[in-house]
C-alpha cells in the first residue's frame, strides 16, 4: 500500500513562485509514489478577514492552479478543506489536548498577530487546525516549505500527546522539504519570505503574472552594490535570485553565472522564470475555460477522502470516550 501524502495552500491571495517552488512543484514530482491529498485550506484563510466573494473565487482559482502546476486529479485528490467537516471536528478534539503555551510559541502567530488590530482566536488556533488536516487522513508525509516546519513539529507533538493520553490513534507525520526552493524570499526584501499576505507590487511573482510583468519585477529586485555575481559571496538578494533560477532551470548553476553582470544575470533569471510559468499559465487558461470542470474535480476529491476522514473521527471519538452510535 502506498504511504499517504497531505499538503495544502491557503486561497488567501495570488499564488506565487514561493508556493510553486516550495510546495506545488514538489507535490507534482512525488504524487505518483504516494496516495496524495492536496487541500485548498479555506478554513485557514479565514483566520484573517477575507472578502467573501473574492474568497469563493480564489478557492476555484487555487484548485485550477494546482492542476495547471502538474497535480493530476486522476492520481491525486484535490479537496476543499471546508467540504470535509472532519478537519474542523478533529481540530476541536485536538484543541482540548493542546497546552496553550505550545501555541503562544509559534513564530508565525506572533508575526501575523502583530499586523492585526484585533487578533481572532482562530489565528492562535491555526496550527491545531493544521495538525487536524494532517492527522484526519493519517498522512505519513507532509511536503511543505520551510516556513511550515515549526507547525509540523507541533502537529507531531499533538499527535504524540493524544496517542499517549488516549492510546495509539494517529500516524506520526514527517516533514518533507524540497531540496531547492524551501524558502523563497521577497524580491523587494530578501530578508522576508515571499508571501501572499505581504503587500507591495514588487514583493512576489504571481504564478499568473504575464512575462512582461515578471521581467519588470526581476529587473527591479533588490541586489547589492557589487557589479557582478560572485558565486562564493552572494548577498541575500542575489542568492535568492540564483535559487529561483536554479529551481526553475537546474542547468543554471553557480559556475554558469560566475562573473555575470547583475543586469545580464537578472535577464537570465527572468527568462528561466518565464519559461517555467508559460506552460502553467497555458494549462490554467485551458482548464478555466470550462467553468464546471473545477467543481467536478473538487466534488470527486471530496467523495474520495470523506470515508478516510470519517473513519479517523470515529476512532478518535471512541478513543476519547465520545458518543459513537452502535451500528
Ligand atoms: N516563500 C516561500 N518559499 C517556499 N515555500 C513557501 N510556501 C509559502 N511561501 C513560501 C509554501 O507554500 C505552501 C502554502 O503556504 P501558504 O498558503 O501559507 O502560503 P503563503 O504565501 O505563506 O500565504 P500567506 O497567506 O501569505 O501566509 P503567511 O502570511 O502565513 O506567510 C506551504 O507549503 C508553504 O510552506
Amino acid at each position: 500500500m502506498k504511504a499517504r501524502v497531505l499538503s495544502g495552500v491557503q486561497p488567501s491571495g495570488q499564488l506565487h513562485l514561493g508556493n510553486y517552488l516550495g510546495a506545488l512543484k514538489n507535490w507534482a514530482e512525488i504524487q505518483s509514489n504516494y496516495e496524495s491529498i492536496f487541500c485548498i485550506v479555506d478554513l485557514h484563510a479565514i483566520t484573517v478577514y477575507q472578502d467573501p466573494k473574492e474568497l469563493a473565487e480564489k478557492i476555484r482559482e487555487t484548485a485550477a492552479l494546482f492542476i495547471a502546476a502538474g497535480i493530476d486529479p486522476q492520481e491525486s485528490s484535490i479537496v476543499v478543506q471546508s467540504s470535509v467537516s472532519g478537519h474542523a471536528e478533529l481540530a476541536w478534539m485536538l484543541t482540548c489536548v493542546t497546552p496553550l503555551g505550545w501555541l503562544n510559541r509559534m513564530t508565525q502567530y506572533k508575526a501575523k498577530a502583530e499586523k492585526q488590530e484585533t487578533v481572532g482566536a482562530g489565528l492562535l488556533q491555526y496550527p491545531v487546525l493544521m495538525a487536524a488536516d494532517i492527522l484526519v487522513y493519517q498522512a505519513k508525509i507532509v511536503p511543505v516549505g520551510e516556513d511550515q516546519s515549526q507547525h509540523l513539529e507541533l502537529a507531531r507533538d499533538i499527535a504524540q500527546r493524544f496517542n499517549s493520553m488516549y492510546g495509539d490513534t494517529f500516524v506520526m507525520p514527517e516533514t518533507r522539504l524540497p531540496a531547492v526552493g524551501a524558502r523563497i524570499m521577497g524580491l523587494d526584501d530578501p530578508t522576508t519570505k515571499m508571501s501572499k499576505s505581504v503587500s507591495g507590487t514588487n514583493h512576489a511573482i504571481a504564478l499568473l503574472d504575464e512575462p512582461s510583468i515578471v521581467r519588470k519585477k526581476i529587473a527591479r529586485a533588490t541586489t547589492d552594490s557589487q557589479p557582478a555575481v560572485d558565486p562564493e559571496n552572494m548577498g541575500p538578494g542575489v542568492a535568492n535570485l540564483f535559487t529561483i533560477a536554479h529551481a526553475c532551470d537546474p542547468f543554471i548553476t553557480k559556475n554558469s553565472v560566475a562573473g555575470m553582470r547583475y543586469g545580464d544575470f537578472k535577464k537570465l533569471v527572468a527568462e528561466a522564470v518565464v519559461s517555467r510559468l508559460e506552460p502553467i499559465q497555458r494549462k490554467y487558461r485551458e482548464i478555466t475555460a470550462d467553468r464546471g470542470y473545477i467543481d467536478s474535480v473538487l466534488l470527486e476529491g471530496q467523495r474520495r477522502v470523506l470515508p478516510i476522514a470519517e473513519n479517523t473521527i470515529r476512532n478518535a471519538k471512541r478513543a476519547m470516550g465520545l458518543y459513537v452510535a452502535n451500528r
